[in-house]
């Protein structure tokens, strides 16, 4: 079954909506099989959005996500990597549709709220960054 690493971002958990999006993804019936809050380092940040690092924004980025707690979860089920980037809505809150988590909560590019892997390989790269399989993934 495919699994995708989601993040609530620090904006997202300063304005208490850890419950929210937790919730939106088990009821569309996706299974949780890891999660923590958590403070990133810079060199996790880093890492974790590596392939921006010659924008002009990465270091709006790296100072974003790593200014508060994040929520850091493993999600699984059917296509769930695709799944759950369309719940997210498009990464500009401006253009994400209503009924997106970024559609209803966001209004800016750079708070946006959530992070989803954008491909099997982010995921299993992302997943890799952020938790140990043995000792912080529950498997059925
Ligand atoms: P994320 O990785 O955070 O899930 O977002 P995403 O896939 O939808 O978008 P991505 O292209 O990976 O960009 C990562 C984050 O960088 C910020 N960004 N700013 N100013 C800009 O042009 C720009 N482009 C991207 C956004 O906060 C985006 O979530
Ligand atoms: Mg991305």
């Amino acid at each position: 079954m495919e699994k995708t690493f989601l993040m609530v971002k620090p904006d997202g958990v300063e304005r208490k909506l850890i419950g929210e999006i937790v919730t939106r993804f088990e009821k569309k019936g996706f299974q949780l099989v890891g999660a923590k809050l958590m403070t990133i380092s810079r060199d996790l940040a880093e890492n974790h959005y590596g392939e921006h690092k010659e924008r002009p924004f990465f270091g709006e980025l790296v100072d974003f996500i790593t200014s508060g707690p994040v929520f850091a979860m493993v999600w699984e089920g059917e296509n769930v990597i695709s799944v759950a980037r369309n719940m997210m809505g498009k990464t500009n809150p401006a253009d994400a549709a209503p009924g997106t988590i970024r559609g209803d909560y966001a209004t800016q590019m750079s708070n946006n709220i959530i992070h989803g892997s954008d491909s099997p390989e982010s995921a299993l790269r992302e997943i890799g960054l952020f938790f140990s399989e043995e000792a912080e993934l529950v498997s059925k």
